[in-house]
């Protein structure tokens, strides 16, 4: 048997994608889990965990959920581009009360950001983790900011996060930009477990992406100080997905794909970050 955590922790997202890759993976590691959802678990759920149906924006019920946990996983609220007054209530409120909860409960956070955050630097660069936020939409902007929230609650109020930029966490990468952005699921539990488990993490940022040898666009990560090596690749699938493109320069270039694209209206090419006047 693995170590598990000293306290139960939170799980919030936890009838998404990742929240029941999470479950399963964690819950037969045998971790007591608090698990939450703004829909319901329809999963079986694990010996030692339970599921409560609530909304990240019922901040009472945040702090209740949160009682005696010592880490709070939060993969809940909007995952994906969508209108601004959409966005607003579950990723910026709803994160302000996960942040709240945490530093009642001196739990650490584990934050799942996103590479939208930085979604409109070019495929060409290689950024290393404290490069400029340059989010490609409202949801990117939210991830952002809840990762300078992370930074001012660690500052403030010595609350640790973990800053999971995630690639494309998905079952199989499925076109070429996944070839550099794919996050397999085993590699992404490996990851939140480490985020746990190690014994200081302080404010840290980690690209989640996995071994892929397409993956030149960041580096520079606080994986060495958890203990975390991606072991997976979406080198094999690259016979197969290299051409898969869209065709649209805008999701070509950027690396935040499709999400630059939606209802973009420049009509020049936007100049390079961090070169002339930007
Ligand atoms: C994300 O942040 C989204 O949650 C996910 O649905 C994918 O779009 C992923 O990014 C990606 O960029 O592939």
């Amino acid at each position: 048997m693995t170590e598990t955590p000293a306290k139960p922790v939170l799980l919030t997202g936890a009838s998404g994608a990742l929240g029941r890759v999470l479950v399963k993976s964690l819950g037969a590691l045998g971790w007591r889990m608090v698990l939450t959802d703004i829909v319901p678990f329809r999963d079986a759920v694990p010996d030692g965990a339970t599921f409560v149906q609530a909304d990240l924006v019922d901040g009472v019920t945040m702090l209740r959920l949160a009682e005696g946990c010592g880490a709070i996983v939060h993969l809940g609220g909007v995952s994906v581009e969508r209108p601004f007054e959409e966005v607003i209530g579950p990723n910026i409120r709803g994160l302000y009360h996960i942040y709240e909860a945490a530093r009642r409960e001196k739990a650490r956070v584990i934050f799942a950001s996103s590479n939208h955050s930085v979604g409109f630097h070019e495929r060409g660069e290689s950024l290393p983790a404290d490069t400029a936020f340059l989010p490609d939409g409202y949801y990117g902007l939210s991830k952002a900011y809840g990762e300078l929230m992370g930074r001012m609650y660690w500052f403030k109020h010595g609350v640790e996060s973990v800053n999971v930029r995630i690639g494309s966490a998905t079952a199989e990468p499925v076109n070429a930009r996944m070839l550099a952005s794919w996050l397999s699921y085993p590699d992404f539990s490996r990851l939140i477990e480490r985020a746990v488990m190690a014994p200081k993490v302080g404010h840290a940022v980690i690209w989640g992406a996995s071994a892929n040898s397409r993956m030149t666009w960041w580096r520079d990560d606080a994986r060495a100080a958890l203990g975390w090596t991606p072991v997976d690749s979406a080198d094999p699938f690259a016979g197969q997905l290299a051409g898969k493109v869209s065709g649209d320069p805008v999701e070509e270039r950027y690396m935040g794909g499709a999400y630059c694209s939606i209802e973009y209206t420049r009509n020049e090419p936007a100049p390079v970050w961090g070169e002339g006047d930007v």
